[in-house]
């Protein structure tokens, strides 16, 4: 059964400032279109620049039905291509991540080079043309040290991403950290229960007691009103851009992505339970004032990020099903960071393993919730949960866009 109509209509007469309706959260079919219409169409930050440093260094994902690869080459370029080989299908690299000078699918050792084309297969025939079998290439752009990639044949333009995001993170100078510690959990929910609860900071006093040492849960810091009438915002944005950190906030006019540099509580300088830094080594020598809070970096529909002055955390979302999605976490520090001289793993990430599981639990017993019958979709606080309402808006504006655009091809 097409179910666009159906979903048109309920996005078109959603009601604003209120949760979605039901099937958005549970449904196969839905889950289904939001990954035709959003995942495979857009822009998607898959890792980081500099867990492959070097040439043949590559980590593997899956977006819904597409295995990816995401490789750096000899030229020091890194590429994205599709992870089903040119012979008969079998996953090329079946690791999550490795080294290799060439990528040789393991069936029957059909062998790539780095930049995708085809160098080997083993007793074709003479006629066979090696050169119209590379490996399917996938958009790929990195920015300030983050790798995204779109899977659509044509990719939207990244140029207006990079020109709002890369100033805001250069000076962190992340295309050369390292990653110290990282970890993904399942949570059994909608990816886009997972964005609603981060967008906002309405239930963080009651349950995240270990950020609120140093994350401030008024709604300036998290919403995206822009906080410029925050005389403590204000502030701290001139004090960073005078030492050339650009810091007030800015969002894309369709809402997709935002940075803003906010700061933290009273003297904290990294999230820790004592607001102290977790790693003595600062991050990036480009950075020479102290307590800077931290840069918030969203984009729709995979990442949220923290950039402080010891370290970086990055947020990665992939659905895995209408009611399952992953999360991974990365702690980044700088390259010649020593952990156990200068930064204790668990120190560095307590703070977030805590939250990340308190929230894991939220969106688990807002799913849970969602399914029952009785269910409606309820109001937004308008003070607290702008930021809600913002990625909601967002969704439904996108997926009309595109399926509305969709039906005006086909007649
Ligand atoms: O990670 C975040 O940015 C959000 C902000 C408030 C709640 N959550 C922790
Ligand atoms: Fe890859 Fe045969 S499927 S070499
Ligand atoms: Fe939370």
């Amino acid at each position: 059964m097409d179910i666009r109509n159906d979903v048109l209509r309920q996005l078109k007469n959603h009601r604003p400032g209120y949760s979605l309706e039901q099937p958005f959260y549970i449904d196969k079919d839905y889950f289904q279109l939001d990954m035709e219409t959003i995942w495979y169409r857009d822009w998607l930050f898959v890792g980081h620049d500099c867990e492959i440093p070097k040439a043949g260094n590559y980590f593997t994902l899956q977006i819904g039905d597409y295995p990816v690869v995401i490789v750096r080459g000899k030229d020091k370029l890194i590429r994205a291509f599709h992870n089903t080989c040119r012979h008969r299908g079998h996953r090329v690299c079946t690791q999550e991540r490795g080294a290799s000078a060439k990528l040789v699918c393991p069936y029957h050792q059909w062998t790539y080079d780095l930049d995708g084309s085809l160098v080997f297969a083993r007793q074709m025939d003479e006629s066979f043309d090696k050169s119209k079998f590379g490996m399917k290439h996938v958009h790929c752009e990195t920015v300030g040290g983050y790798v995204f990639i779109c899977l659509a044949n044509e990719a939207p333009d990244f140029a207006p991403v990079r020109e709002k995001i890369e100033p805001y993170m250069a000076p962190h100078r992340l295309w050369e950290a390292k990653v110290a510690h990282q970890n993904t959990i399942v949570e059994k929910g909608n990816w886009k229960l997972v964005w609603e609860n981060n967008r906002e900071c309405y239930h963080c006093a009651a349950n995240h007691p270990e950020l609120c040492r140093t994350y401030p849960e008024a709604p300036s810091a998290t919403g995206v009103q822009g906080a410029a009438d925050d005389p403590i915002i204000s502030e701290h944005w001139a004090r960073c851009e005078a030492a050339n950190l650009p810091s007030k906030f800015d969002m894309h006019p369709d809402g997709q992505f935002r940075v803003a540099r906010m700061p933290l509580i009273e003297d904290a300088e990294s999230y820790t339970m004592d607001g102290k830094r977790a790693v003595r080594r600062a991050l990036s020598d480009d950075v020479t004032i102290s307590h800077i809070g931290t840069m918030l970096l969203f984009h729709y529909p995979t990442t949220w990020n923290h950039m402080l002055v010891d370290h970086t955390i990055s947020f990665r979302v992939l659905p895995i099903s209408a009611e399952e999605t992953a999360v991974t976490t990365k702690w980044l520090v700088h390259k010649d960071a020593v952990e156990g001289v200068d930064y204790d793993i668990e120190q560095l990430t307590h703070v977030w393993n805590m939250t990340n599981d308190q929230d894991r639990q939220i969106v688990e017993e807002n799913a849970f919730g969602i399914r029952s019958p009785a269910y409606e979709p309820g109001p937004y606080s308008e003070l607290h949960e702008g930021g809600v309402m913002q990625f909601v808006e967002w969704y439904t504006k996108f997926m009309v866009d595109r399926l509305q655009g969709d039906q005006a091809k086909l007649s």
